[in-house]
């Protein structure tokens, strides 16, 4: 295994990919190696057409507690002048991107805290399970900067805009129960059942129709910008292309014979 591998760890096991963060001395945080690291992972899971269902998770503690403020202090410490953009758009943008267009069921099972791009992280997976002690914190406040890696994009969707707003301005920790009480996660679970359920909910999901999975994502994802006429005809458009896949002519048929569907993803 190689360094940079050894920062994230993955595992298959029946259609399902998990994608473990594994810097648990440091909460986790993100530095190149583990950026470039799930970067691959996520690229290899969304190319394997055996994978139908990816978790995202952290070793240890924690989820994920951001950029790696370390990796990047030499810069704080040199008179030039810090630019960040550039970081974003070559190593976090490929990466959040790659989740929001992915056509697979994404689950993040947060285990532990989730701040500042790691908060991000979690929002740009499709489905959050959290365990009792998982938290949410926009991190990015506490040390003078704006929300990235689409949390401004993500966060006021799941949660509107006076909560989001509120958050990102205070930069406080959501714990689990609150997160879910405002719709930022759809779960919470005791933190040892945290795998298991996420299991669980991944081999359900790597069963469905992936195809169809993939095409509702799209749709939703375009929702989120279209107008009413638009989106309809791009629904019809998108059930167009399902409704010449394997897995719906095998759900009709399932449905008639009175029999479970054996869908296969394509
Ligand atoms: C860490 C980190 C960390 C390094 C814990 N880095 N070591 C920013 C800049 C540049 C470009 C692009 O984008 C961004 C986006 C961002 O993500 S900005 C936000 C960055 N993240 C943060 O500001 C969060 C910093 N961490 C924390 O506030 C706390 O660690 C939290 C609240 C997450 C957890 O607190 P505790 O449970 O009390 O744990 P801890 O603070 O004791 O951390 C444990 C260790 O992990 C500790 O190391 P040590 O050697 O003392 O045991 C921390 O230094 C280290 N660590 N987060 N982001």
């Amino acid at each position: 295994m190689t360094d940079q591998a050894a920062h994230v760890l993955t595992t298959g096991e029946r259609g399902v990919r998990t994608i473990t963060l594994n810097r648990p001395e440091v909460l986790n945080a993100c530095n190149l190696a583990l950026l470039q690291a799930l970067g691959q992972a996520l690229r290899d899971a969304e190319k394997d057409e055996s994978v139908r269902c990816v978790v995202i998770t952290g070793a240890g503690r924690a989820f994920c507690s951001g950029q790696d403020l370390a990796d990047v202090a030499d810069r704080y410490t040199s008179p030039e002048p810090i630019e960040l953009g550039s970081h974003l758009r070559k190593h976090y943008h490929p990466v959040i991107v790659r989740l929001r267009t992915m056509e697979k069921p994404v689950v993040a099972a947060v285990n532990g805290v989730a701040a500042g791009a790691g908060c991000s992280l979690a929002l740009a997976c499709d489905v959050r399970i959290a365990a009792e002690s998982a938290s949410f914190i926009e991190a990015f406040v506490n040390v003078g900067l704006v929300p990235d890696s689409a949390s401004t994009f993500m966060l006021p969707r799941l949660i509107g805009v006076g909560r989001a707003l509120e958050m990102c301005f205070t930069g406080r920790k959501l714990a689990a129960a609150e997160a879910l009480s405002l719709g930022l996660v759809t779960r919470v679970v005791p933190d040892a059942d945290l795998p298991a359920e996420c299991a669980k909910l991944a081999q359900k999901l790597s069963g469905m129709p992936t195809r169809a999975i993939g095409l509702t994502k799209r749709a939703l994802n375009a929702a989120w910008t279209a107008d009413l006429e638009s989106q309809l005809e791009y629904e019809a458009m998108l059930q167009t292309t399902a409704g010449q896949s394997h897995d719906h002519r095998e759900g009709v048929l399932a449905f008639m014979e009175k029999r479970p569907p054996k869908f296969l993803g394509r």
